[in-house]
């Protein structure tokens, strides 16, 4: 029996409440490509063992990672959504070296940056994964091309990430609101297809019970940055997934804060800009949290390259900055 009762669907929030929160002409369909393409990605991660679908592709993707075949699937997917929706003019890919023009009729007033899935070493162990997506607007008469991607975070008119957990959750961020859809999954009569709201205006909480981060690094970060985790390892508990994605849905709702920095082995950090750091800062910030590289704040970095990597320091305002104050000290 389908669950959502009386609540409202993604689509009737979007209809309605995107209204007053920045440019709704055209958003609400990117954001509707987003929930039918991840209703398709769910399915494929819920089978992908029975479908023999998990593994690699044995190809590396532009970050020289190993592609895991529910990534290209994932992409693959995004894609066609995303460029169907006549919306989209430019797609950026995690998995795509080159940015997707989306040309002709069928483009539209938006650039969505996106990584399809998350969480490349839980793909195949049943652990929380996840998309993520930033959505820019076009420039008012621009012909998009590959540098029409290179914007900073804080251009962003929403962003959105999917969680495909113990429950498939759609993250949603316009200016000041953060809202979450629970997929009422399910076929026939057990379950509508519908995203509804069950997480209203969410807040991160000024509480912080937990810190995330690659503990096995510590050796290899600089002394500022140790002091900086030292200090969280003393105060918090430490979560960590492995799964952006589920790292920070989890610190988002329950209060938290998430650390990849800078190390010895990866000077820039690990983590994308364009399509991890960005996106979730925006909704960190929607949701009155923060996030920055240790240095700067990630929403203000202005890129030059679209799969470039980035520090990021991520979750309850508080924190992040005492975090970025004992880094900054040196
Ligand atoms: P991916 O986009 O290829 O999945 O890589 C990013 C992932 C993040 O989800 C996660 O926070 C991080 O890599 C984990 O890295 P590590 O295994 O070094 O701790
Ligand atoms: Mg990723």
């Amino acid at each position: 029996m389908a669950l959502i009762g009386h609540r409202t669907t993604l689509q009737e929030h979007v209809a309605a409440g995107l209204r007053d929160k920045g440019p709704s002409d055209g958003l609400g369909a990117v954001i509707m490509a987003i929930a039918n393409g991840s209703r398709r990605v769910q399915q494929q991660v819920q089978q992908a063992a029975l479908a023999d679908a998990l593994g690699t592709t044995g190809e590396t993707n532009v970050q020289g990672e190993i592609v895991q075949r529910l990534d290209k699937a994932s992409s693959d997917i995004f894609v066609e959504t995303l460029s169907a929706s006549g919306q989209v003019a430019a797609i950026g890919c995690e998995e795509i070296e080159r940015p997707v023009i989306v040309e002709g009729d069928a483009g539209g007033g938006f650039i969505v940056l996106m990584d399809p899935l998350d969480g490349s070493s839980n793909i195949d162990v049943a652990v929380s994964i996840g998309s993520i997506f930033g959505i820019w607007q076009k420039r008012p008469g621009e012909t998009v091309n590959d540098d029409s991607l290179l914007r900073p975070g804080n251009e962003q008119v929403a962003a959105a990430y999917v969680v495909y957990g113990s429950s498939t959750v759609l993250v949603l961020a316009t200016k000041n609101n953060v809202s979450g859809f629970t997929l009422d999954s399910g076929s026939g009569d057990s379950g509508s297809g519908e995203f509804a709201l069950t997480h209203p205006n969410i807040r991160i909480p000024v509480e912080c019970p937990y810190y995330s981060t690659n503990e096995g690094n510590n050796k290899v970060l600089d002394e500022p940055t140790q002091k900086a985790i030292a200090l969280l390892r003393n105060k918090y508990s430490l979560r960590y997934v492995g799964s952006l994605v589920a790292d920070f849905h989890r610190n988002l709702l329950k209060g938290g804060i998430f650390a990849y920095p800078a190390d010895q082995n990866r000077k820039d950090g690990r983590l994308r800009l364009m399509y991890e750091a960005n996106p979730l800062g925006y909704v960190a910030e929607q949701a009155g949290g923060a996030a920055s590289t240790g240095y700067e704040r990630i929403m203000d970095i202005v890129p030059t390259q679209l799969h470039q990597r980035t520090p990021l320091i991520l979750g309850n305002k508080d924190v992040v900055e005492e975090t970025v104050a004992v880094i900054k000290a040196g």
